[in-house]
């Protein structure tokens, strides 16, 4: 196939309530969103790079650039049959894997609609639902966190996530553990240890806690290693891992015990695909993260977190977890099984809300070839 026409839309959309991590708060979510034509298809992709360089060096203002100055123009009026070509054309691009991950998701969604397949079908998915937690921000206080936990354990939510930072670790985790003696609990610091201080975090050794995701800098494996041999509990990687060959590398170094694999920071869902192949091949767990994505990119969550090798519950919790009114016409609902449901129409399976979409637009692009 080929596309004609990608059109990129800027979106800025009101969260439910605050996001707080170690790298800073936010009310609202930003991403790209591209809608690419060809053979009388629409494609969706997100790109999940926010408003700031926090989690990472992108933003949507580089996304944008990167977007609209090499990666469209390389793609456009090009016949582009698989994820493999698609990332061979954009290969002379270094980096900046979020802009292309949201290429290779619309990419995903065309050949999907084109041959009548799911994209659960088309990664060789193994179930039609997908289990999963919440990942709750730093609250104001341990007490409030306990609150905030309960309340999504009320909805049915079976595994969940802490933010922490310095300052805001040991307590927290401990106050969740009190609260909830045989929840599964994870903790996520988002870079914000370094070894001067990752001695502060030796407690939660002891609260039976199903992983700790990236104490340190996302450029340091080595010293991860490190922080591994300290604990008995898993590391987990996010930042960290930007390539399959990082990822095996972590392994080799062991680095972390568990892979968090998100589409978006590894450059697109075939990346995320060759991790979950090699990690499965040393039964290494691996679970699907999240960036506060939109319906778009929760379908494509979704539809990766199907495959065998992902085991334990991803970080893609309902829609009303996040928003009032998404871009797309399905929300996704909580099962009773701490569960979600998995699109099964052609593609990601999930239609845009045009009205919602253009409510939310701050800023749009049409390039066409
Ligand atoms: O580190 O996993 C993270 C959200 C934005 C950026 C980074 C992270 C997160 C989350 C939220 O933890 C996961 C979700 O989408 O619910
Ligand atoms: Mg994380």
């Amino acid at each position: 196939m080929k596309i004609n026409r990608i059109n990129l839309y800027h979106l800025r959309m009101p969260l439910l309530s605050p996001f707080e991590t170690s790298f800073g708060r936010i009310t609202t979510r930003d991403c790209v969103l591209l809608e690419a034509f060809a053979e009388n298809l629409v494609g969706y992709g997100e790109c999940p790079a926010d408003r700031d360089p926090g989690y990472s060096y992108e933003t949507v203002g580089t996304a944008w650039h990167i977007l609209q100055d090499f990666l469209v123009p390389a793609v456009l009026g090009r016949e582009m049959n698989s994820a493999e070509a698609l990332q061979q054309h954009m290969a002379f691009v270094r980096g900046h894997l979020m802009a292309k991950a949201g290429l290779e998701m619309a990419l995903w969604d065309l050949s999907g609609k084109l041959r009548g397949l799911s994209l659960r079908e088309m990664l060789g998915g193994v179930r039609q639902k997908v289990e999963v937690g919440v990942s709750i921000g730093l609250q104001e206080s341990p007490t409030r966190l306990v609150e905030v936990a309960r309340r999504y354990l009320d909805q049915g939510y079976k595994r969940v996530k802490i933010k922490i930072k310095p300052g805001r670790d040991v307590q927290d985790a401990q106050a969740v553990r009190e609260a909830f003696p045989d929840l599964r609990v994870q903790v996520d610091a988002n870079s914000a240890y370094d070894l001067e201080n990752i001695n502060a975090l030796a407690p939660l050794d002891e609260l039976g806690l199903l992983l700790i995701e990236q104490p340190l800098a996302e450029d340091d494996l080595w010293d991860h290693s490190k922080v591994q041999a300290m604990f008995r509990t898993p590391i987990c990687l996010d930042e960290s891992i930007t390539s399959p060959r990082l990822a095996r590398q972590a392994l080799e170094m062991k680095a972390c015990r568990v892979i968090n694999i998100k589409p978006g920071r590894v450059g697109g869902l075939s990346q995320g695909v060759a991790i979950h192949d090699l990690c499965q091949a040393q039964a290494i767990p691996v679970w699907c993260g999240g960036m506060l994505e939109t319906g778009v990119g929760r379908a494509s969550n979704l539809a990766i977190a199907t495959l065998s090798g992902f085991s334990l519950p991803g970080d893609i919790s309902a829609t009303d977890r996040y928003y009032e009114q998404d871009i797309t016409q399905e929300r996704f609902t909580l099962n009773p099984d701490s569960t979600i449901d998995v699109p099964n129409g052609p593609g990601l399976g999930v239609s845009i809300n045009k009205k919602a979409l253009e409510k939310f637009t701050i800023k749009k692009l049409s390039l066409a070839s």
